[in-house]
């Protein structure tokens, strides 16, 4: 799944979402001149040459796509909204600040080269090949050039993170501009296709910042992360990785997001998870992503722009996008209610899939879906009159009881072991997010399945049988010994106060292990 991205930066691949494609021309061509537009957003952006490529922000069927299986993005527009005065960071490789579709848009005070520890990104312009495109999806400007951002009157600052990652220059990053930041987009986190329980990345440190993001940041109302669910799915039907074992992606504050088709599937390498909030469109049907490539023949493309982006690299700016278009509607929209507006105004897209159910609150959810694709008009609307749920300051959170059964499990079982924990006096009626640590020890973790059930019956598959491998051939071990914490958004509005219940299987004969200990740890209003 390795590209020659990775060769190009000399980075460690490791840290990288994989692309399942890049590459690919897109036109730039003097005839833009022609199309050049004073006017900035609304109906104009339609105009911008290129938009007819761009099928995620409007979908007509363009090479034989499914009418209308787009992020809604018209219509947010045509009400007005375009993402001005609203600042999204592009936490990637760097940008491509001198490109004609993303310079206007970019406050260049404000990015930061974490290479030199300057504010100038202009000098590794180069090595952005991947946040240039990033850029470009959340905010490229509405000009009569190339392409629209699903914001083209946004302000974006970019950090070339990606160029030096550590576990300090990671926290950094998150809450970096936090007076002027609303959005935070990360396309980027473990590596995928392991198949392995992967907290490389979200160290204490990554996860305090986040947490400062929302409970501080943004003059309190607290920063919207946008975070890329993973591309290591790796096929529909042989699976390796899930969202959810990913420590980042399935962090409480954080939103992951999924990627579908031009079709309105699930896109093949788009990682399943309880913990997954909303999908955006991206590759994996019959058309890639239209968005700016690095200038002249650097990037992916010997043009300024590229047709052929994707991964849940693409989604994710997607949506950051939309949340720019939402806080332009409603500046008062705290974090939490930003992300409980794109849940319930998310579009149940493939909608026959049997892994669709309403939970017990009404809400319709699925592990491959989220709470379904990011529909921008709906949440605009929403967010215009929408009253506050709150901010931090007033989430409610309690943890149940611990359960320490220090159980084998029962090996290649159906049916394994369920255990209980209880929530009480919580004073939660409407559950935003629930935490899972479960602290386990077995020589190929890959068998296991964990499903969790609430006391209102809603199931959530925290972890599902695969196979882990050395990122080319299956492993013959796939050990775990420690906790793991999964993150599942499935009980959103459910009653919080009951009898939690965890299930544990193991899949496969030979490899065995142990169910030490377990507890949930519950968040809502
Ligand atoms: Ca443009
Ligand atoms: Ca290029
Ligand atoms: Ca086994």
């Amino acid at each position: 799944m390795e590209n020659r991205r990775h060769k190009l930066l000399l980075l460690p691949s490791a840290l990288f979402l994989s692309l399942l494609s890049c590459g690919g021309g897109g036109g730039d061509d003097d005839s833009s001149l022609l199309f050049f537009l004073l006017a900035s957003g609304n109906g104009a952006c339609t105009a911008e040459p290129l938009f007819g490529d761009q099928w995620h922000l409007l979908n007509s069927g363009q090479s034989g796509g499914t009418s209308g299986e787009d992020a809604g993005v018209t219509g947010a527009w045509d009400a007005g909204y375009t993402g001005s005065g609203v600042t999204i960071a592009i936490v990637d490789d760097g940008i491509d600040i001198l490109h004609e579709d993303l310079r206007a848009n970019i406050n260049t005070s404000r990015n930061y080269n974490y290479v030199e520890s300057s504010t100038d990104l202009a000098p590794h312009f180069l090595y952005a090949t991947h946040g240039t495109s990033v850029a470009g999806v959340s905010a490229a400007d509405c000009n009569g050039k190339g392409v629209s951002g699903v914001a083209p009157d946004a302000t974006m600052v970019g950090y070339n993170l990606l160029l030096t990652n550590s576990d300090a220059n990671n926290a950094d990053a998150m809450t970096r501009n936090g007076d002027i930041v609303a959005v935070s987009n990360n396309s980027w986190g473990a590596p995928d296709l392991l198949g392995t329980l992967n907290d490389s990345l979200s160290s204490s440190l990554w996860r305090t910042a986040i947490l400062d993001g929302i409970n501080n940041q943004r003059n309190g109302k607290g920063i919207i992360y946008a975070w890329a669910a993973g591309n290591g799915q790796n096929s529909t039907t042989n699976r390796i990785d899930n969202s959810n074992y990913d420590g980042q992606a399935n962090f409480r504050g954080v939103m992951a997001i999924c990627a579908v088709s031009n079709a309105g599937k699930q896109s093949s390498y788009s990682e399943r998870g309880a913990n997954l909030w909303v999908c955006a469109p991206s590759n994996g049907g019959s058309l890639g992503i239209t968005t700016t490539d690095i200038r002249d023949n650097y990037g992916y493309t010997t043009s300024d722009y590229t047709d052929d982006f994707g991964g849940t690299s693409s989604a994710s700016p997607l949506v950051a996008g939309v949340v720019a278009l939402m806080l332009q509607a409603n500046p008062d929209l705290t974090w939490r209610d930003v992300r409980y507006i794109l849940a319930r105004t998310a579009r149940k897209v493939d909608p026959t899939d049997t892994d669709w159910i309403n939970n017990d609150a009404g809400i319709p959810v699925n592990h491959k879906y989220g709470f379904g694709v990011v529909d921008a008009s709906a949440a605009v609307t929403m967010a215009r009159t929408f009253t506050s749920i709150g901010g931090s300051s007033t989430l409610k959170s309690k943890a149940s009881n611990t359960d320490s059964p220090a159980a084998a499990i029962p090996d290649n079982d159906v049916n394994g072991i369920s255990r209980t924990v209880t929530v009480s006096s919580s004073g939660i009626t409407d559950i935003e997010w629930v935490d899972i640590e479960v602290t386990f020890v077995h020589t190929y973790a890959g068998d296991l399945n964990f499903v969790l059930t609430s006391p209102d019956g809603t199931t959530a598959h925290l972890s599902e049988k695969h196979v882990c491998t050395d990122g080319t051939n299956i492993t013959a071990t796939c050990p775990f010994n420690g906790t793991w914490r999964f993150g599942a958004a499935r009980f959103l509005d459910e009653t919080a106060d009951g009898t939690w219940t965890l299930k544990v299987t193991d899949g496969a004969a030979d490899d065995t292990g142990t169910l030490n200990s377990w507890s949930v740890t519950v968040y809502g209003r």
